[in-house]
């Protein structure tokens, strides 16, 4: 028979052994599940999307003081704060240390959790994840992105001008520096590239000094190295990299770039067909923490927003159907991001070069598209060439004189030069370049626009950038408010936006004329727009009952479309003609709906003109 008293004292040492074991089981579980938790939150800091490229920079992000610490982006954020320092040493020591494998093929490099502490220590010098980068060689392999048709396309590239390829670098990791040589020795027919020529921009490592002059005098391409000891900024650096280039064409990388194969062939093949082309090639992600080689987005194009700041955004029409046709095509766009293009050298000395009054760092990639396509010119992007770039979330280097002195000084003489009426604009709701503006000397960049009898901004915005979403003479500016609340519609905020990929249309309390989210443009052709491309979005199938309003990106599509009926004060969507409503319902997370009109006080309407030039 089964005898419970024996089996239950049987027992009783092993319980109680359990039950003295169990704190440490419990401390070791709480470990695991901590460690878990943070693998976790690691590879989520690595997802990568491509709406957040240039994202940063902002504004309002950065921290303006004199050597400046701008900290921007939230990445390790706030832990890097509890990081202790990266040591002198590491700073100064190249720690370049590669394992054959890593990132082979653009694949991501895993960093061992024991070396935790150390790769976010070394995060902080370049804002990249350094400890990555040093484990990868020089000469990895990287997949090819492009379509299958563009490799058949430039086999007469002997017929090409020549290039000299000019890398400006202040501070730059000797991996990420020459991970980009290499990728250019690699993957370039040798015989379209004249020289590479280094700018050093005042770099303060001991590894950028001796040591890299000894190293480049061993590189199959010939690589020059120019040096400035003062911090001129990556302008001026530029501006000599361009004087001393013995190339037809200059064609200028960021020092944290990867080419992939074909890059340089299709750009210079644009070239080749027309000098006043410049021309760039599609740029890739290198992930700032592993390092994967990441393709980006098709159907984009490069263009700005309200505070200038460069952003992509969905293709124009015209270029979206010729992408369509034949996605190998070079398609035009309004700007470009700045860092990696190739233009011919005397087009580019005879078109202005680069504004000398520009310092240190931004606004130059603005001022070059404009200049460009107002005088004569065009920018384009050629889908056969992709180079990969590290988009960082923060700036690692200081901006002597502050943020003022360099980006919105820059940005002021972009807006004062090339704007006309739109600089007006630009001042009224930018207060930081609004305040630079007095003391900027445009005169020489003003002389040569009119000697070069350059077109008008208005010119540029109708031709160019007709999806724009700037005010014009022929267009609404101004606040739109609904009589029933008495409040106005708003641009749902930045975290609405980037979080949900549809931003749910609200109205608030008005503020005033210099309250930018409550700015919209309304066009002729009905489209309520605002900053960042988002436009007033409702479905057109007519259900029954009241249907959501959204503010999402603009599409160009008859689901953005409205008409303003003025006596009745209405606002209607085009196709199906039903109002714009306010809902206090939770179903439509009390935001505005389209609905049956009924002559009701909430779906009245003003638009008020706020005066902007
Ligand atoms: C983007 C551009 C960059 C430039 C910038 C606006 C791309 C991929 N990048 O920002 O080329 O147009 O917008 O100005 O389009 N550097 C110096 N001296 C300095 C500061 C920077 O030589 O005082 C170098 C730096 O080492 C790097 C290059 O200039 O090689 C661009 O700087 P960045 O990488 O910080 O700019 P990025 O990519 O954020
Ligand atoms: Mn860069």
């Amino acid at each position: 028979m089964f005898d419970r008293f024996r089996f239950s004292t049987m027992l009783a040492g092993p319980v109680r052994r359990f039950k003295r074991l169990l704190p440490v089981l419990f401390f070791f579980l709480t470990f695991v599940i901590f460690f878990v938790w943070k693998l976790i939150q690691f590879t989520k800091q690595n997802e990568v999307h491509p709406k957040h490229l240039f994202r940063k920079k902002s504004a309002e992000d950065f921290n303006d003081n004199y050597r400046i610490k701008v900290i921007i982006g939230h990445y390790v954020g706030n832990s890097i704060d509890k990081v202790p320092n990266a040591t002198k040493e590491m700073i100064n020591q190249n720690n370049f240390n590669p394992i054959p494998s890593a990132g082979k093929n653009g694949r991501p490099v895993v960093v061992d959790s024991k070396d935790f502490l150390k790769m976010r220590q070394m995060y902080q010098i370049n804002r990249f994840n350094l400890l990555a980068s040093d484990k990868i060689p020089l000469n990895r392999s990287l997949p090819d992105f492009r379509r299958k048709k563009c490799s058949g396309l430039f086999s007469d590239y002997r017929t090409y001008p020549n290039t000299s390829i000019i890398i400006v670098f202040h501070n730059e990791a000797w991996s990420t520096l020459f991970r980009t040589v290499w990728s250019v020795i690699n993957r370039s027919p040798h015989e379209l590239v004249e020289e590479i020529i280094l700018v050093d921009d005042a770099s303060e490592r001991d590894f950028l000094k001796k040591p890299l002059e000894d190293y480049i005098k061993a590189l199959p391409i010939k690589t020059r190295l120019l040096r400035s000891f003062q911090r001129i900024g990556l302008i001026k650096a530029r501006l000599k990299g361009a004087l001393a280039a013995k190339g037809e064409v200059l064609t200028f990388l960021d020092a944290h770039c990867e080419c992939t194969i074909g890059w340089l062939e299709s750009l210079l093949s644009v070239i080749k067909e027309d000098k006043k082309t410049v021309v760039c090639p599609v740029i890739d992600i290198i992930n700032d923490d592993t390092f994967a080689y990441v393709k980006s987005f098709e159907l984009h194009w490069g263009a700005f927003n309200w505070n200038l700041q460069f952003r992509w955004y969905t293709l124009g029409g015209k270029e979206m159907k010729l992408r369509k046709k034949d996605a190998t095509l070079p398609f035009n766009t309004p700007a470009m991001a700045g860092g990696l293009f190739a233009i011919d050298k005397q087009f580019f000395f005879d078109i202005g070069a680069y504004d000398e009054g520009m310092n240190i760092w931004g606004g130059e990639n603005l001022e070059m598209s404009f200049r460009i396509w107002q005088c004569g010119g065009q920018v384009q992007i050629a889908p056969c060439s992709r180079v990969g770039h590290i988009f960082r979330k923060s700036s690692p280097y200081s901006f002597p004189g502050g943020i003022d002195k360099t980006l919105y000084s820059n940005l002021a003489r972009v807006a004062l030069v090339w704007m006309d009426d739109w600089a007006n604009f630009y001042f009224k709701y930018n207060q930081e370049a609004s305040r630079m503006k007095n003391n900027q000397n445009v005169t020489a960049r003003m002389d040569l626009r009119k000697r070069m009898q350059c077109k008008s901004f208005e010119w540029y915005l109708d031709n160019i950038w007709p999806q724009h979403f700037f005010p014009k003479d022929d267009r609404f500016f101004g606040r739109i408010r609904n009589l029933a609340e008495d409040k106005c519609l708003i641009k749902p905020d930045k975290k609405g936006l980037s979080n949900q990929p549809m931003g749910i249309a609200k109205i608030e309390k008005c503020f005033g004329d210099d309250f930018i989210v409550e700015m919209f443009v309304m066009t002729l052709e009905g489209f309520i727009m605002t900053d960042d491309s988002v436009c007033l979005d409702a479905p057109e199938k007519i259900g029954t009952g009241p249907q959501k309003v959204r503010i999402t990106a603009c599409s160009g599509f008859s689901r953005q479309k409205w008409e303003y009926d003025h006596e009745n004060k209405e606002l209607r969507h085009m196709s199906n003609h039903k109002c714009l409503d306010i809902s206090k319902s939770k179903e439509f997370s009390e935001g505005l709906v389209i609905t049956d009109c009924n002559g009701s006080k909430s779906q009245k309407w003003t638009l008020e003109e706020v005066k902007w030039k």
